[in-house]
């Protein structure tokens, strides 16, 4: 990496396929430019960058530079006649194979309750954490088996919804481009009889088991202590009470639907551990059935940990009750979607709160034979028209991604990396390859074609983040932090100490810092990498 030359020229740092379009986006006036071969010098291409575009969410005047014409493979950099050079990146059919395995094994060092090993975590290996028992709110005799999981994001609580996204995402990952996963990562388990994403998701289900309260079915929301521990605190050394916080609905509703889903993954490998999810989801559901008026969750007076407020409590349902249709076919469940299908929440969209999205997938992938035609057509219409949105909105960005200034939120890269899997969902109900080629235009901007030239992922790309809001990478006294981890990306709303001290008035994509204090730009989550881990298996199938 060269912080000393000007770096006008944003690209995917790890680079392009080999016969896809390729673009740079190059900042300031339009100007010629060539490809040059990294080894040799030699120029393979010249080209003029197309008319300027005043970009608002980057706040900067942007040209777009085409350099599709190069498909040899190699290693290049883009070098323009004012002397900006770009990062030095690769041609080659698959460019994303090892951005997908790191993607991937960033989940095994989430985990939780075990050692991570060195011959698996290298010098990021450290002691078996969280391994006690941990204390129901309100029932101070009550202490349960918490040991598992995956760590939530860069502190270590563990929350059971936004765990149930990060699986489901992997999961139908896996269930669409299977052949994207036949590469071991490798993990410990690894040949152990299934792929290893499903390995690595048993983890996180597992431990999803105990967070659903015996006898009633209700699912806890959360697993964590009652504050956040210090920032340089290893996990080992996070030795603070853990909490149940109560049952939730939507911990509830993510649960039934993950579990139903994972019921039809696994059967072929182990049928009965997919009894097991079944069982489970089944029990979820009629804790949601018994409780109609069940809200949002909020936090106890004692627990200031993250809350993942959610007061739409309609689309878990909704999620749950498509998942277990797909699942088993029954009628019950069948009315279940009828009912909630007609409520005003939101249909498409994907992430830690938003599970419509999810609910929408399961009816459509369940197959027009077995679904109310009318219902059917609607999905699919309103799914194909959301994609249509944002290929629109996706044409009129100087970076060719979807979001409008207002979309740059706390973890808008989860932003991103949603609609990039929506509109991957569209291609796959239409097989229009519009809608790929638009996705894959969003994984180019996570791994460098934005404003600020960074790829959002730890370990990967020219000028990656390397100074995440991630407790290990902070204590661990490893230079390097912990590879193969999503940032949040820009937040305008600037919600953290250090971005309000130093960000104040630059443009909604540029309000980033790579700095490990700035927790609502620069932390990472689970549920922040399993999208992305959808999108890159779609471009490695
Ligand atoms: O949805 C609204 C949108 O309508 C509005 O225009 C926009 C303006 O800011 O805000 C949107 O809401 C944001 C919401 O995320 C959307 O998901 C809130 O501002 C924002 O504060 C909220 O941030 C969440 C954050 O916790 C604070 O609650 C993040 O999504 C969520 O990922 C994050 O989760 C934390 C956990 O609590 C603890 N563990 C780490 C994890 C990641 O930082
Ligand atoms: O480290 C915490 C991070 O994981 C959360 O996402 C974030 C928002 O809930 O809070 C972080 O903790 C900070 C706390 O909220 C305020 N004081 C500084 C803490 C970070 O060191
Ligand atoms: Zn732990």
């Amino acid at each position: 990496m060269n912080q000393s030359v000007s770096r006008t020229i944003a690209l995917n740092q790890l680079g392009y396929i080999t016969d896809a379009e390729k673009l740079a986006v190059f900042r300031g006036e339009g100007r010629e430019f060539r490809v040059v071969e990294e080894e040799s010098g030699a120029v393979v291409f010249t080209g003029r960058t197309d008319s300027p575009k005043q970009d608002l969410p980057s706040g900067a005047s942007v040209h777009t530079g085409d350099f599709s014409a190069v498909t040899a493979p190699g290693s290049y950099r883009i070098e323009s006649e004012d002397g900006a050079v770009s990062a030095v990146f690769c041609i080659t059919d698959k460019p994303y194979h090892n951005l997908q395995q790191g993607l991937l094994k960033a989940f095994y060092f989430y985990r939780c309750g075990v050692e991570l090993s060195e011959a698996y975590a290298g010098p990021w290996a450290h002691k078996a954490c969280h391994t006690g028992t941990g204390t129901v709110y309100g029932q101070p005799e009550l202490k349960l088996d918490s040991c598992g999981g995956w760590h939530d994001a860069g502190d270590y609580g563990k929350y059971s919804g936004p765990g149930a996204k990060a699986v489901a995402d992997l999961l139908l990952a896996y269930e669409l481009y299977p052949s994207a996963f036949a590469a071991p990562i490798p993990i410990p388990e690894s040949g152990t009889g299934m792929p290893d994403v499903l390995l690595e998701c048993k983890v996180e289900l597992d431990w999803l088991f105990k967070m659903q309260e015996a006898g009633t079915g209700g699912v806890y929301h959360k697993l964590t202590t009652l504050s956040f521990p210090g920032l340089d605190v290893m996990p080992e050394d996070d030795t603070a009470e853990l909490y149940f916080s109560p049952v939730s609905a939507t911990a509830t509703g993510n649960f039934a639907g993950v579990m139903a889903l994972a019921a039809r993954i696994y059967r072929p490998f182990d049928p009965v551990y997919a009894g097991r999810c079944l069982e489970a989801a089944v029990q979820a559901w009629s804790w949601l059935e018994g409780h109609p008026e069940a809200g949002g969750f909020t936090n106890p007076p004692e627990i200031s940990t993250g809350e993942y407020p959610d007061g739409e409590v309609r689309d878990e349902r909704y999620w749950a009750a498509a998942e277990l249709l797909r699942t088993t076919g029954e009628d019950k469940y069948h009315q279940a979607v009828l009912g909630l299908v007609k409520l005003p929440f939101p249909k498409y969209e994907l992430g830690w709160g938003d599970m419509g999205g999810y609910g929408s997938l399961a009816y459509l992938l369940n197959g027009e034979v077995r679904a109310d035609a009318d219902t059917f057509a609607s999905l699919k219409a309103g799914l194909l028209a959301e994609a249509d949105r944002l290929l629109m909105q996706s044409g009129e960005d100087g970076y060719r991604i979807s979001l409008r200034e207002e979309d740059y939120i706390w973890g808008s890269n989860m932003v991103v990396l949603n609609r990039a899997m929506t509109l991957l969902a569209a291609e796959h109900l239409s097989g229009d390859e519009r809608y790929a080629a638009c996705a894959l235009d969003h994984l180019h901007y996570l791994l460098g074609r934005n404003v600020l030239d960074i790829s959002y992922v730890t370990g990967f790309g020219d000028r990656p983040v390397m100074h995440p809001h991630h407790r290990p990478s902070v204590g661990d006294g490893v230079a390097e932090p912990v590879p193969g981890l999503v940032a949040g990306g820009p937040d305008r709303g600037l919600h953290d100490e250090y971005v309000a001290q130093h960000l104040q008035g630059r443009p909604a994509a540029a309000c980033f810092a790579d700095h490990e204090d700035s927790y609502s730009t620069n932390e990472v989550t689970i549920y922040w990498n399993s999208p992305a881990v959808f999108v890159a298996a779609r471009f490695n199938r």
